[in-house]
């Protein structure tokens, strides 16, 4: 385990990190950008750690078994491939987890997904999307875990949703849609 990884990273917000964010490798980083950058929108404070559940299970091991003492409220695991990172992590915490499927090149991140997702009854991953959505709505996900005890981060999702509402409703009013226009409007002869 290197130096850089036996200490956490604080992002985000000022506080004690409430969101533990893991990722399998530092190839993954770019694909995490949104969910860090969504977390620090809702103003949750969280750490980042590059841990592998195969090429450093030792550092994921004790990471997963001191996460709650250490008052962090959640867990966000991202990787690709053979995913076991987020499984590994649920394994050993009390914790909610939740599993990013990074997207790979040989198998389109359905690898990742499968592996993230498959797990067996009692040990449960709270698997998103691969893909861009993906990151995004785990921070989506570990805000509403903490707004169940938090009125005013309910507060911020609610209007986050109030304005997905708007983006919709104001694309729908600026739609200019001219079948005619279009040969794919008229059936084939
Ligand atoms: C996984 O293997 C990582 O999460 C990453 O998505 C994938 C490839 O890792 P590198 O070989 O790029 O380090 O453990």
């Amino acid at each position: 385990m290197s130096e850089k990884s036996k200490t956490p990273s604080d992002k985000g917000a000022k506080g004690s990190p409430l969101v533990g964010v893991v990722m399998g490798s530092d190839s993954d980083a770019e694909a995490m950008r949104p969910c860090l950058d969504t977390l620090t929108e809702f103003g949750i404070p969280y750490e980042v750690r590059v841990i592998s559940a195969h090429r450093t299970p030792d550092a994921a091991h004790e990471y997963a078994r001191a996460a709650a003492d250490r008052g962090l409220a959640c867990l966000i695991a991202a990787a690709g491939g053979a995913a076991h990172l987020a499984g590994a992590l649920a394994s050993l915490t009390p914790l909610p987890v939740i599993g990013i499927p990074i997207k790979t090149s040989s198998l389109g991140g359905i690898d990742s997904l499968l592996s993230t997702v498959q797990m067996p009854a009692g040990v449960p991953v709270a698997t998103v999307a691969i893909g861009k959505a993906g990151p995004v709505n785990a921070a989506i996900l570990a805000a509403q875990i903490l707004a169940l005890a938090d009125a005013g981060l309910r507060k911020k999702l609610v209007a986050y949703k109030a304005r997905l509402a708007d983006r919709v409703a104001e694309a729908d009013r600026n739609l200019s849609f001219d079948p005619e226009a279009l040969d794919g409007g008229k059936p084939d002869a």
